[in-house]
């Protein structure tokens, strides 16, 4: 990465929370002063204040032995008890914890007390199927809350959970389970998922079908009532919990003791098991929870779309939320069922005043049109994140206006499952934000933009994006691997100048800092593209594609070429509204000019391919290696981790047409 991304897309609009809100907002700018003046006890100040430990820690952090980090090394806290039993004590017993929304529309409002009471006994059924501390349980369970009470009992008795996505298959289950050799599955019958009942249990009876795995039995919650085959191992939930003790005493863990693996994909081979533990990721979790999204627990109500299958299901409905007493949204289903406007009725309905999503649901709803939301009551939104991907400033802007009611504060927060909470973020109550841009590592966070050469790019360059030093939440490691955790993220770096003073986490994204020192994520690194020694963004040139009045979604990849290395290629959903307006070659044509004008000619896409949808994965990310393969005439490589595998036959018989 010697030479420097061209960056092209200059963004000038800012928005500074309302006077209002800064003076409302706990939030203020000592956060950052007390970090960068010593970040050590600022981190042991936050870790104190937000959150109960049994035993008090006395070192903060151990970096003798890098990459592998201790923090809070001596302190004991029971992660559940930090989330539950704590607010039941300090009075918030009646205090709503989860208001769940099945998708056919069944609904349940649970109680701090009563979260407390399930999780309780979850606890004690545990106990009696004889899991351990360490011992490892699956977790293979649609957005009900008994996902939430399952991973909560689990933490409770010092166990680790891996919650496998219940849209993932047997094979990747069972793959899961072997790799952490989980001794418990907790499934259900089913759940409703676009209107239909979608079936679990089966999936897990397939996987442990060989009968020679370390799972010894399987809870199944009962969700849908549909028919399930039996086995010896299986057991009803609800049998259990009614057979057991209500009580349940939480005892406290070291600070260090494993609380989850979480599997995500690499560049190559197996998925790898995140491994994440527990004093420093709640620490992180509950304190970015706090003050990006300015919550105010006792009159918010808080909702975060993502699923309990992913980091950010792990981090900002489970722990974050939770431990920091708030009261939020469950929703088990789609956005699309029964209706389109199925969100903004829930919203309505329970007065959500922060959401959390992605930008694929915003881009989606774009899509759709603005008169749906439009027709459901969403004043009481104050806060408005986003997640998972670059945000482009025109969705930004349409989320700003049309769902923020322009006046709402958008804090765009990059993270990874690895980093375990947000790492750059606006503060709500504080920034000046910039559509597309997600501006500032956090307090007590250090985050640096460096070339290949371990050196500083400066502002308006572009380069990798690194975090300095080690932070409370990170991976503790790849379960099973330490050398695969060394080789991905820190071997990057060593031996540059950059690594003089301790090694460098790579993260795997390319980024820029502008003239304010604000950071612009530019996609995977693997996702730029070098066209005639220029480098080039996907994020940037699909951000300039959706701009245009006539797009609704792109995905851009760079495609071997003669002559300039790569060349772009961009795959355009073009908006319900236009379709039939004009030819797909006029529109390519437009669309290329478009590009072109906006960016420069470098960046005019060589080619254009209009198609009905994209490729994307379960989480919503697309998978441009898909695109790269039809794009550049090949077989389209593995499809199993897409959330439609269909997709792709579309694509490419599309393209042979041609
Ligand atoms: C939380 C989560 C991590 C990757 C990350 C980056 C992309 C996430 C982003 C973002 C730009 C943001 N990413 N948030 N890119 N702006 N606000 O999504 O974790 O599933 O592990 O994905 O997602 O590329 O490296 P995970």
């Amino acid at each position: 990465m010697s030479a420097k991304i061209d960056s092209l897309l200059h963004e000038h609009r800012k928005f500074a929370p309302s006077p209002e809100f800064a003076a409302a907002a706990d939030a203020s700018p000592e956060l950052y002063a007390d970090a960068t003046h010593d970040r050590l006890g600022f981190w042991a100040d936050q870790a104190r204040e937000l959150l109960h430990w049994h035993t008090p820690f006395t070192k903060t952090l151990d970096w003798t032995n890098p990459p592998f980090a201790k923090w809070f090394e001596d302190g004991e806290l029971n992660v559940a008890y930090n989330c539950l039993d704590r607010h039941v004590l300090a009075g918030n017993g009646d205090r709503v914890a989860l208001y769940f929304e099945g998708e056919p529309g069944d609904s349940r409002a649970i109680t701090y007390a009563e979260l407390t009471a399930e999780v309780k006994r979850a606890a004690n059924v545990l106990i009696k199927l004889g899991v351990k501390q360490g011992d490892r349980v699956a977790i293979y369970l649609p957005m009900i809350p008994e996902a939430v009470i399952s991973m909560l009992a689990v933490a409770r008795i010092g166990a680790v959970h891996s919650v496998i996505f219940g849209g993932f298959s047997a094979e990747s289950l069972r793959s899961r389970i072997d790799d952490a050799n989980a001794v418990l599955v907790i499934t259900a019958d089913g759940g409703y998922r676009k209107g239909k009942i979608s079936a679990l249990k089966p999936a897990v009876d397939a996987a442990l079908q060989s009968g020679d795995s370390s799972v010894r039995n399987t809870l199944v919650v009962k969700r849908t009532g549909q028919d399930v085959e039996w086995n010896d191992r299986d057991l009803w939930w609800h049998d259990e919990l009614a057979s057991v003790e209500p009580e349940h005493e939480a005892v406290p863990f070291p600070a260090e003791n494993p609380l989850f693996i979480l599997y995500t994909s690499g560049t190559t081979g197996a998925p790898k098991g995140i491994l994440h533990t527990s004093g420093g990721y709640l620490t992180q979790g509950a304190f970015t929870h706090k003050n990006v999204f300015d919550l105010k627990p006792e009159t918010d109500v808080y909702w975060c779309t993502a699923d309990v299958g992913w980091i950010t299901g792990h981090s900002y409905v489970v722990y974050g939320p939770l431990a920091n007493g708030a009261t939020q949204v469950l929703y088990e289903g789609t956005p699309d069922s029964p209706h389109t406007g199925r969100w903004w009725e829930i919203i309505e309905k329970y007065k959500v005043s922060i959401l959390y999503t992605a930008p694929t649901a915003i881009r989606t709803f774009m899509k759709l049109g603005r008169q749906i939301p439009q027709k459901f009551d969403l004043t009481s939104l104050r806060v408005l994140g986003s997640v998972g991907e670059p945000i482009n400033p025109e969705a930004w802007m349409w989320y700003r206006e049309v769902i923020g009611g322009n006046l709402t504060p958008i804090v765009d927060t990059w993270w990874q499952t690895e980093t375990g909470a947000i790492m750059v973020s606006a503060l709500s109550g504080l920034t000046e934000t910039k559509p597309g841009s997600a501006q500032v590592p956090i307090p007590g966070i250090t985050i640096d933009v460096l070339d290949d050469d371990g050196q500083h790019v400066g502002y308006g360059n572009g380069g990798l994006l690194v975090v300095t030093e080690p932070w409370p939440a990170m991976l503790r490691g790849i379960w099973g691997d330490p050398e695969r955790f060394k080789e991905t993220y820190w071997d990057k770096f060593e031996g540059t100048k950059g690594a003089k003073d301790g090694p460098l986490y790579f993260a795997g994204d390319g980024a820029r800092l502008d003239h304010d020192g604000d950071i612009w994520l530019l996609g995977r690194v693997d996702d730029v593209m070098n066209v005639s020694g220029h480098r080039l963004s996907t994020a940037e040139i699909e951000s300039s594609l959706v701009a245009h009045h006539l797009t609704a979604e792109a995905a851009v990849v760079g495609a071997a070429d003669e002559t300039t290395g790569q060349a772009v290629v961009a795959f355009v959903v073009i908006k319900l509204s236009q379709a039939e307006e004009a030819s797909h070659e006029d529109i390519s044509t437009l669309l290329r000019a478009h590009v072109a004008q906006q960016i420069g000619a470098i960046a005019r896409p060589r080619e254009i391919f209009i198609v009905d949808e994209l490729p994307k994965t379960r989480s919503g990310k697309i998978m441009r290696r898909l695109l790269r393969d039809v794009a550049e005439g090949r077989e389209v490589g593995d499809v199993t981790t897409l959330a439609d595998t269909m997709v792709m036959n579309t694509i490419a018989s599309k393209m042979r047409k041609k």
